[in-house]
């Protein structure tokens, strides 16, 4: 059975309380039911976790090596800022996949760029949160393929 860390960055904690306009009514325990559905349809294992600290984020990063089998992200703003975040996912040689809410290459421009992107497999945005279901899938077939 595969393990799988997904995360959240700052104020994803919000979510479904405010800014319905732009991140949806669905909240993060929503989000984490949901997750857990899909993961135990495809026998994984999932540890869910949100931080509005930087810190927090990295240390659990260190945490997964040799404990989780891959990373799924959310770093909220981080994306745009952290390469601390960065080095943390370089760090630990997971497959990680990025993910965001919003599509955020139609947005502000500070938001085109990613620290993640390069050290990630792939990004996944602008689905809502079934880019949390399609992250699972993408992190499945990665860590089940053959070849
Ligand atoms: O689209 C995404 O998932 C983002 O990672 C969300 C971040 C944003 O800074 C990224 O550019 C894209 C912001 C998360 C803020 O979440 C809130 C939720 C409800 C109310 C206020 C903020």
């Amino acid at each position: 059975m595969s393990s799988v860390l997904v995360m959240n960055g700052p104020n994803l904690n919000l979510l479904g309380t405010r800014q319905p306009e732009v991140y949806g009514r669905t909240t993060l325990a929503m989000i984490e039911a949901d997750c857990r559905a899909h993961a135990d349809s495809l026998g994984m294992e999932l540890e869910f976790v949100q931080s509005n600290h930087e810190g927090v984020l990295i240390d659990a990063i260190h945490a997964a090596r040799g404990v989780r089998d891959g990373i799924i992200l959310n770093a909220g703003a981080l994306t745009h800022t952290s390469v601390a975040i960065r080095d943390a996912l370089s760090s630990v040689e997971l497959p990680v996949v990025e993910l965001h809410l919003s599509n955020i290459h139609a947005r502000e421009s500070f938001r085109h760029v990613s620290h993640i992107a390069p050290v990630a497999l792939g990004q996944i945005c602008g689905f809502g949160p079934q880019g949390y279901i399609l992250a699972l899938d993408a992190l499945h077939g990665h860590l089940t393929k053959e070849d």
